[in-house]
């Protein structure tokens, strides 16, 4: 018999019932033994009786058993109205230890106050036990499930490209170099280049899901050196404003799912409001953006570091958005094409056809129009000094390439933002930072 999930057990009153789980709670009383098992599911009750003969075997077994070894267990379900638990307890015929965990673990991952955050790190396995850290990863899993399917109802694709790859994607600063053969290859900062050749290859609309790297040496609370990337890239737009509409739509479509599912516990856990956007997401050009930012909360950069947002101008396009349009998402275009990557289309005067996407004050995306017109984007290339390097990407153009524009959005930090994290590093299943590439 295969085990049922323990959430699933009230179907099965007094039937003949297998489950699984860690034990997280033994009773050793003089004329019972009580068992609390988790499957992550749920938990439930074990009764043993000790005065049942055919109980001593179990007993026994019971007597040595620690607590967070893992158990298979064949039993009779039965309502019991004492049981606190559900009111339901297993009445067990068969115990099997699958698996026996040491005494004392290097800490108790129910209450994590004051556990050293390495520490917690150094045994993720351990932490992610924790209700609240492992409903972080069913949440984000739902996320992109509801990304995608809003993506897969509109025709588009999911891809695979190479993270092994010959040149440097993005810029050549932050690319980690690795050994290949007898000669140096490079892991991908993005799927940039690839999910457009998809476009010159007639494939229309694509997306993917993987992991970026960025050999970014800083150590800020959204960034990580390998993240989770949402890519995706379309042919035959007219204008950014396309893919904006898109990217907008589908976050909608993915957070009104979310909050459908797990809304209420989301506020419970993470004491934060999952306030469902509304379309179309509010627009602004950086220059006024820093001219709201000075007239409404007189915040003043000098005229140098206006080609791009400062964190803490990121932080306060938050107030801003919320005080200008009732909204906590906004999009910022017009930032200066020389600021920009070589790929973004401009227009006749220059302008950027490109933008950020902020939420809650942090950038969760960069997109644009690309620029498909060989000539161009072989201008463009060469106004930023890359020639050779990005040859093999050019060819994309040389045979006939669709208008197409698209966008990457970072899958930890919409987690992030999404439950109110505050650190990258909680909502990685395994974070990778300059100073920490294990386990
Ligand atoms: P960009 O470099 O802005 O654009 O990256 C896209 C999004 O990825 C996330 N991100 C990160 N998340 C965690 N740690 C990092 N070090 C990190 N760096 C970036 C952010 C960011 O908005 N090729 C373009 C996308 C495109 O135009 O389609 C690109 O990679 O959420």
């Amino acid at each position: 018999m295969q085990s049922i999930k323990l959430s699933e057990l009230s179907h099965h009153y007094d039937q003949k019932v297998v489950v699984s789980g860690f034990v997280e709670n033994i009773r050793n009383l003089q004329w019972v033994q009580f068992l609390v098992l988790n499957d992550g599911t749920g938990k439930v009750q074990v009764t043993i009786e000790k005065s049942d003969e055919s109980n001593q075997e179990m007993i026994s077994v019971v007597n040595s058993l620690t607590l967070e070894s893992t158990v298979k267990i064949t039993g009779v379900l039965k309502e019991n109205s004492k049981v606190k638990l559900n009111g339901m307890e297993i009445i067990p015929s068969i115990l099997e230890v699958t698996s026996h965990s040491e005494e004392e673990l290097p800490f108790s991952y129910r209450d994590l106050t004051g556990v050293n955050f390495d520490t917690r790190l150094d045994y993720r396995f351990i932490d992610l036990r924790n209700e609240k850290n492992s409903l972080i990863f069913k949440i984000q899993s739902s996320l992109v499930q509801y990304m995608r399917e809003y993506l897969y109802q509109r025709d588009f694709m999911e891809i695979h490209t190479p993270k092994l790859i010959g040149t440097a994607s993005e810029s050549g600063s932050d690319v980690f170099e690795v050994k290949y053969f007898d000669r140096l290859a490079y892991l991908a900062q993005s799927p940039q280049f690839y999910k457009q050749m998809a476009m010159s290859s007639g494939f229309n609309r694509i997306f993917e899901v993987g992991p970026a790297f960025r050999a970014e040496n800083s150590n800020t609370s959204r960034h990580a050196t390998e993240y989770t990337c949402f890519d995706v890239e379309f042919s035959y737009i007219d204008s950014y404003y396309d893919v904006m509409k898109l990217e907008s739509e589908m976050l909608t479509y993915a957070l009104e799912k979310v909050n459908h599912i797990y809304g209420e516990r989301i506020k419970d856990v993470y004491g934060v409001e999952l306030v469902v956007p509304t379309l179309p997401f509010p627009v602004m050009k950086l220059c006024d953006v820093y001219q709201e930012l000075e007239s409404r909360y007189g915040y003043k950069v000098e005229e140098s570091e206006k080609d791009d947002l400062t964190t803490e101008a990121e932080k306060l396009c938050h107030q801003l958005s919320k005080d200008k349009f009732q909204h906590e998402f906004l999009f910022v275009t017009h930032y200066p094409a020389s600021k920009r990557a070589f790929y973004h289309m401009r227009d006749n005067e220059g302008v950027l056809q490109g933008y950020d996407l902020l939420w809650r004050g942090v950038e969760i995306t960069t997109g644009a129009q690309r620029e498909h017109r060989y000539e161009e984007i072989t201008k463009n290339a060469q106004e930023k000094g890359l020639t050779k390097d990005v040859e093999f990407y050019l060819q994309f153009f040389k045979y006939g390439c669709p208008p197409h524009g698209g966008f990457g959005l970072g899958v930890d930090r919409l987690t992030m933002l999404l439950l109110g994290i505050s650190s990258i590093k909680e909502v990685q299943f395994l974070f990778r930072g300059p100073n920490r590439i294990e386990p």
